[in-house]
């Protein structure tokens, strides 16, 4: 649930996080990192998903 308050804020608040370059490492979870790879496209100016097949950071669980 803190989750998905927080990708929702993280989803508001864009432009301020677009400021800086986020990886994988600054996402506790995978959903949180591809719920701003998904509020952040199209594209991917984050570099979350290197292998471009839309899943970001697979590594994550
Ligand atoms: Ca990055
Ligand atoms: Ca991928």
């Amino acid at each position: 649930m803190f989750a998905a308050a927080l990708a929702a804020l993280i989803a508001i608040t864009v432009p301020a996080y677009a400021q800086r370059d986020l990886d994988c490492s600054d996402f506790s979870s995978w959903r949180e990192a591809q719920d701003f790879y998904e509020a952040n496209g199209p594209g991917d100016p984050h570099r979350l998903d290197a292998d471009n097949d839309g899943i970001a950071c697979e590594r994550l669980n």
